[in-house]
């Protein structure tokens, strides 16, 4: 099966960690593309920058031809329902599939994200989602997106302080890193703190893989039925939806 991999901002170096993430996590037979858009903010921090990436990540999926599977690899499942209008195929959020693999290996988790700011769009989330009552906080760790991009930086010690507050005063049985480009921080920061702790990028792949072992695609019936044909004026004429 093909997956396509969309890292919402425009930082390649980002898009490459979270493409490497992905392959390890797929099967043999899985081939993982990763791509951003040239578009749009280089890092998604709160509902602005989120907005403004949300075409990009649309333009991306039409230009890809044809894949089995989406992941959107953005910790804010960035323009997740408009995506799933977008296609038949399944589109998988890492937020949301982190949350839902946290829930079945414990019975409370925390999550520790980058920035204040994105701590609101995560709670919110988590309500659409039907399991703000799985999670004891989220915490925001106080590093910013790019700074993750950084060798040498102080982000690694930063997240593993607040992932050690959050085992110690949330009582968190398990972690869930709340940004994709922490992707490759998980298992380290698992042995170092003794509790699972879950990238979602991994998460989002193999639950990819699943839903097309069982062919299962999304619904058109309903939310995420297929847009309708309409044309969209000036600057966004080229993202009309088509008759069908
Ligand atoms: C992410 N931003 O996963 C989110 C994390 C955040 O550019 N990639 C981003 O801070 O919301």
């Amino acid at each position: 099966m093909r997956i396509l991999v969309i890292n919402p901002n425009t930082t390649a170096s980002m898009t490459d960690k979270i493409g490497e993430a992905a392959q390890a996590a797929a099967s043999p037979a899985t081939e993982i593309v990763a791509v951003n858009p040239e578009d749009g903010p280089p890092s998604i921090e709160g509902y602005f920058d989120e907005v403004f990436s949300v075409p990009g990540l649309i333009a991306e999926m039409a230009k890809a031809g044809s894949v089995d599977a989406y992941v959107i690899a953005c910790f804010d499942d960035t323009g997740l329902d408009a995506a799933r209008c977008a296609t038949e195929a399944p589109v998988i959020g890492i937020g949301e599939a982190a949350f839902h693999v946290a829930t079945l290996i414990a019975g409370k988790f925390s999550v520790v994200t980058t920035l204040a700011r994105s701590v609101p769009v995560i709670e919110h989330n988590l309500v659409k989602y039907g399991l703000a009552s799985r999670c004891a906080k989220v915490r925001a760790s106080d590093v910013a997106v790019l700074d993750l991009e950084l060798p040498g930086s102080k982000a690694n010690r930063k997240i593993s302080a607040e992932i050690g507050r959050a085992i110690s005063e949330d009582r968190a049985e398990a972690i869930v890193l709340g940004c994709a480009g922490m992707a490759n921080l998980a298992q380290a920061l698992s042995r170092e703190h003794g509790v699972p702790v879950i990238d979602g990028v991994a998460c989002a792949v193999k639950l990819a893989e699943a839903l097309s072992a069982l062919d299962l695609r999304t619904s058109k019936v309903g939310g995420y039925a297929a847009p309708l044909a309409k044309h969209f004026a000036g600057y966004y004429a080229p993202w009309s939806p088509k008759t069908r």
